[in-house]
């Protein structure tokens, strides 16, 4: 424990060695930092006789992808901390393990998943989990609806979306998602090849009028404790174990947020297709990403059906009318949700490698304006699917067009 300073390696190892029940007493510490992240300092620390390791992760007082001229608070640490606790009290099987939180260093140990693979690597290397979609589904049907008003006593839920107040992290995906993709910002940068595509966002008022209402409700509907950034990223796999890391972005939040995500993503990864791969290749991925999608989003409605009438403990609650339109609301949200995470990734401030390895520009483009279109069609049409295949037909019809 100590005032807040950052660290360097060398801190790293002396923490792991002094303040961990973790390595034995003669154990040989090294202690490297690997964070690519947009915001922390990330080290992993190894006993070099056992080959054990842990991972510390600070948050830096601002975003590490600019630098000290953007500010953050460091409370985001307790945040994800606290929230990575609660969904690993529910969900343990797919949620990291945090072994300590200390507080004034905005510093977190956890387990090392080095054994497993970021799901974003996997994809762009073309390799295929087939449960990963499922595990994804049964992590967000758990974590949300036991932190949810279905569930816990209204109360108590109320102290934890104060608990949960995540102003600075909130204002990075009401800006990023939101508002800067839709008009002139110096954080947003984008293929030049593109410009005119994004010049017709900001003049697509059908589109921004959508998107206004999503925000509303990002910035609005607290209804459970969200992880608030659940793209593939976020998510390491194997063959047969998934599990989630990085919760710094959860509050208490629209459910169907955290569900569009993930389908979000795999469609970044669907778009980036055509520019990585042949055509038979890209389009046997592009099958497998679909599956994925659809499994993710029956698995989801599954769970969440099957606790919201097993578990509710709010009278008012156990109605099936009701249960069915809560159900309905959250696929109609994260489809809007998916929407506009392939848009923000694609011409704002954080882009996907799925999209940005491909080297050649002008084949590049093809693949952002497919995530462009995409996109734009989940927003505008979301309220008019009703099942998920509906949305994968979609998705079929619009990418043909960049065939
Ligand atoms: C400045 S942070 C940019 C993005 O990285 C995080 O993972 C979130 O998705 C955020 O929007
Ligand atoms: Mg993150």
């Amino acid at each position: 424990m100590g005032q807040y300073r950052i660290f360097n390696e060398a801190d790293a190892l002396v923490y792991a060695s002094d303040q961990l029940d973790f390595f034995p007493a003669d154990a040989d510490l090294t202690a490297t930092e690997f964070g690519d992240g947009n915001l922390n300092l990330v080290f992993k620390v190894t006993d070099q006789n056992s080959k054990q390791s842990v991972i510390l992760k600070q948050a830096l007082p601002y975003a590490r992808c600019v630098g000290e001229s953007w500010p953050l608070s460091t409370d985001r640490a307790r945040i994800e901390a606290q929230v990575l606790q609660i969904h690993g009290e529910i969900c343990p099987e797919h949620t990291v393990k945090i072994l300590k939180f200390d507080e004034p260093l905005s510093l977190m140990a956890m387990e090392d998943l080095s054994d497993h693979q970021i799901w974003r690597a996997a994809l762009i290397d073309g390799k295929q989990h087939p449960n990963t979609g499922k595990h994804i589904a049964r992590y967000l049907a758990k974590t949300l609806f036991y932190t949810s008003d279905f569930y816990l006593d209204p109360k108590v839920k109320k102290a934890k979306v104060a608990q949960f107040i995540n102003p600075d992290l909130c204002l990075i995906t009401e800006d990023l998602f939101f508002t800067d993709p839709y008009r002139e910002h110096e954080r947003n940068s984008f293929n030049a090849l593109i410009e005119k595509d994004v010049l017709a966002l900001r003049e697509d008022f059908a589109l921004q009028s959508k998107v206004a209402a999503l925000k509303y409700k990002f910035l609005n509907h607290a209804e459970a404790l969200l992880h608030g950034d659940v793209h593939s990223g976020s998510i390491f796999v194997t063959a047969t174990s998934t599990k989630v890391i990085d919760a710094e972005f959860g509050y208490y939040g629209p459910i169907g947020f955290d569900v569009g995500s993930p389908i979000g993503n795999l469609l970044l990864n669907y778009a980036g297709q055509i520019g990585l791969n042949d055509l038979p290749t890209a389009k046997a991925f592009q099958a497998y990403l679909c599956t994925q999608i659809s499994q993710l989003w029956q698995t989801f409605e599954t769970e969440f059906t099957r606790l919201l009438n097993e578990e509710t403990t709010d009278v008012a609650f156990k109605l099936d009318e009701f249960q069915h339109k809560m159900i309905q609301q959250i696929f109609i949200d994260a489809i809007g949700f998916a929407g506009t995470e392939l848009i923000r990734r694609t011409i704002g401030l954080a882009h996907v490698a799925d999209i940005m390895n491909i080297e050649d520009t002008a084949v590049r483009a093809k693949s952002e304006r497919l995530a462009l279109a995409l996109g734009r069609a989940l927003v505008m049409q979301a309220e008019q699917f009703e099942t998920i295949d509906d949305v994968l037909d979609c998705v079929n019809l619009v990418s043909k067009k960049f065939l």
